[in-house]
């Protein structure tokens, strides 16, 4: 009798304190669940930023790549940044952007939002928008969904690589 209670107290402290652990979690867990409301299920933005403007006042570009891990195609429907009075989706093709009202995101597949390309511009920026800082950029989904990412916020160097893509740019935007 006395070798069996030996070994049955210390297995019921397990327990307990498998149960103490246990409770612990759950609000830790349920509180991560409603921290971040604006998460569209399967879909994914990386590398998300913003490219500040050369010149006071013109739009900036955003780039980020947009991927659907789920099984159903996304349809993204409209971007907003915060900080921005209007942000459009633009494709650039041979020297000329134009707006594209919405992208569809196959099941599995990546759209890339890059300059000379496929891209973002934002109108209208506040000055709380500075280099080194952090923007909130709001995908809407055709089905309502919204999914919600900080773009990092970058100064345009003079002379960078892809120049040639934002001149374009600047170009269609001047009307
Ligand atoms: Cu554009």
């Amino acid at each position: 009798m006395l070798p069996a209670r030996l070994t049955f107290a210390p297995a019921l402290l397990g327990l307990a304190v498998l149960a103490l652990s246990a409770c612990q979690q759950q609000p830790a867990g349920s509180a991560e669940a409603t921290a971040a409301p604006e998460a569209k299920p399967g879909l994914t933005v990386t590398e998300g930023r913003l490219m500040l403007p050369v010149v006071k006042g013109n739009p900036a570009g955003i780039y980020f790549t947009l991927t659907n891990t789920g099984d159903k195609a996304g349809t993204l429907a409209a971007v907003s940044i915060d900080g921005a009075a209007k942000a459009e989706m633009h494709e650039t093709k041979g020297g000329k952007m134009s707006a594209v009202p919405q992208i569809e995101v196959a099941a599995g597949g990546t759209v890339r939002f890059e300059p000379g390309a496929l891209h973002v511009m934002a109108f209208e920026l506040d000055d709380k928008l500075a280099a080194g800082g952090t923007a909130e950029m709001t995908l809407t989904f055709a089905d309502g969904d919204k999914l919600s990412v900080p773009l990092k916020i970058e100064a345009r160097a003079a002379g960078e690589g892809m120049a040639g893509g934002m001149a374009g740019m600047d170009q269609g935007s001047g009307h």
